[in-house]
């Protein structure tokens, strides 16, 4: 027999697996090989998956993954052929970003967006850390926060240091499975111990805040605010590659060019030099943002030119 159990921590060879009857959690470990739309993954089994399993001795074994509503995947940031799965059946992610301490990295909201567009996840975009701003900063905030809110995301300022902002973060993940990301040292574990005090997760130290030390949270694991209420921490993201989608995959999950692409004289528009293309007539006309097109033009550059450089290499 079977049981049925929750995945809440994965270390990469072991998996915390909470059952579903008892609530126990148990080690367990994976056996037999999965795939993910015929691509390799580096981790089969994510936070958040359903599985089935049996017990030999002292170790589940995990023996099926159930059908995910959604998840959350991306290129592996070591082996460039297979995919990483970050989470599974989420209700939403908080992407958690700053201005400062660690800068943002340029077109890393895009970026991270991809991830999240295709089974439409809704996202909340927190920019923390907002007690570190000064005037210029926040201007970069207003701008930021009118992109991102005009194509239909929920964009907060907030600072953990505040606790009107913690009220308000808590009001957002209320009831929900919420996926907790962003690049190292945003403030990711600092936000989740000031939602679960007596987890005391461990978090970068200060004199680390260039964002290029080490990761301080390793692995991803599912934290219980109460019953009906779970986030997910999980490690910091340095770079965020593509090269596993097409062009046509890019343009489709920017959601409001996909919006517009109706419009384009082509079907399969790259909204890059085809005539009559109404993303760059958007872009004229003002209700497409400059900063989202350019940092779709450096995305599927980066594919063209890995696809390309596969192709000549591959004899
Ligand atoms: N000034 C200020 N510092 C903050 C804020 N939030 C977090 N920090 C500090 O930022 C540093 C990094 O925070 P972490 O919570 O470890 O960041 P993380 O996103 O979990 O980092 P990784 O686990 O490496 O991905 C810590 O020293 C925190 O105390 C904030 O709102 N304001
Ligand atoms: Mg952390
Ligand atoms: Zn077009």
């Amino acid at each position: 027999m079977l049981k049925t159990g929750i995945i809440t921590k994965s270390t990469g060879k072991y998996y915390d697996i909470r059952d579903k009857e008892n609530g126990d959690t148990i080690s367990g470990i994976i056996r037999g090989k999965f795939k993910l739309n015929g691509l390799k993954l580096t981790n089969p089994v994510a936070v958040g998956d359903k599985v089935q399993y049996s017990i030999e001795g002292q170790i589940a074994i995990i023996e099926k993954i159930e059908n995910r509503t959604n998840y959350v995947v991306r290129q592996s940031p070591r082996k460039k052929h297979f995919l990483h799965l970050i989470a599974s059946n989420v209700d939403q992610a908080l992407l958690i970003v700053t201005i400062v301490e660690p800068k943002l990295k340029q077109g890393f909201i895009d970026r991270f967006l991809l991830m999240t567009e295709p089974y439409n996840i809704p996202v909340h975009i927190l920019f923390n850390k907002c007690d570190l701003w000064n005037e210029e900063d926040n201007e970069v905030f207003e701008y930021l926060k009118d992109v991102y809110t005009d194509i239909g995301y929920n964009v907060i300022k907030c600072s953990m240091t505040d606790q009107t902002s913690i009220d308000d973060i808590k009001s957002i993940i209320a009831n929900k499975i919420s996926l907790i990301s962003g690049q190292s040292g945003v403030g990711k574990s600092s936000l989740i111990n000031n939602l679960l005090p007596q987890l005391n997760l461990k978090t970068q130290h200060l004199s680390n805040f260039s964002g290029k030390g080490q990761h301080t949270t390793t692995f991803a694991e599912m934290f219980d605010v109460n019953e009906v209420t779970h986030i997910i921490d999980t490690p910091g993201i340095k770079t965020l590659s593509f090269n596993h989608l097409e062009v046509m995959d890019i343009a489709h999950n920017f959601r409001e060019f996909f919006k517009y692409s109706e419009d384009c004289r082509f079907g399969d528009c790259s909204h890059r030099n085809e005539p009559s293309c109404a993303i760059k007539e958007g872009i004229e006309k003002g209700y497409i943002s400059e900063l989202r097109y350019a940092n779709y033009l450096q995305l599927i550059d980066e594919i063209e030119n890995q696809n390309y450089w596969e192709r000549i290499t591959e004899y």
